[in-house]
């Protein structure tokens, strides 16, 4: 059985494979679908963005679909960028932009008000049938400069206290095994697990 990823996020896809290709289902990204229109992402919240996506891969494909909608919320900021992570600085998606301009935004704000956290809604959808979701969050602390090299987005200034690093200086398989990202899928193979896979 086909899985779809709707998902043009490099980074996500590298984390999801990694997590859903031994399932023995056949990961798909929507990039190999031509004429996909990317869809608005003008929810009020993860999840309404992630069934949105999840939904209209499903209906384009004719396939099982999961899509992820995520982001960082900075306690600082009341949850600022939240669902808007990915064009914070502006229309185009530019991680090096977002994390300047919140690097800008909490200049003043002291060291133990630099809360915040990661959270993911993982979206399964049916063609023309049901919709699962499942959710995960990480907290962290949002670093005054970028450290490391790996990951993608916000990853070089997420500073994760129980590994004393950021999610850009840990490694794929270790950032899956405490990331949003990483708890929302362990929910959503139960799930894939549980409905799809033979
Ligand atoms: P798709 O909609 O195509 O999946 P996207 O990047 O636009 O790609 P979102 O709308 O869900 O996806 O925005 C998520 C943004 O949140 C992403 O672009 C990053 O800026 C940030 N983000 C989410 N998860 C992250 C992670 O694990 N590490 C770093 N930044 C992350």
């Amino acid at each position: 059985m086909k899985l779809v990823l709707a998902t043009n996020n490099k980074g996500k896809v590298k984390e999801l494979a990694e997590m859903l290709n031994p399932l023995g289902l056949q990961v798909v990204p929507i990039g190999e679908y031509p004429g996909f229109q990317e869809v608005e992402e003008d929810g009020e919240t993860f999840a309404d963005n992630a069934i949105k996506k999840a939904v209209a891969a499903a209906e384009f494909t004719g396939e099982l679909s999961l899509a992820d909608d995520s982001g960082l919320e900075a306690d600082a900021l009341n949850g600022a960028p939240g669902v808007h992570s990915a064009r914070f600085a502006g229309e185009l998606k530019d991680d090096a932009a977002n994390n300047r301009k919140l690097l800008k935004l909490l200049e003043d704000v002291p060291d133990e008000k630099r809360t915040g956290r990661f959270r993911c809604v993982i979206a399964i959808a049916e063609p023309h049938g049901r919709v699962h979701t499942a959710e995960g969050a990480c907290e962290g602390i949002i670093l005054r400069e970028l450290k490391g090299e790996g990951g993608f987005g916000y990853d070089p200034l997420f500073y994760v206290p129980t590994y004393k690093q950021t999610f850009a200086e840990i490694d794929l398989k270790q950032k899956n095994s405490i990331s949003h990202r990483g708890k929302a899928l362990r929910k959503a193979v139960e799930i894939l697990n549980r409905l799809y896979v033979n």
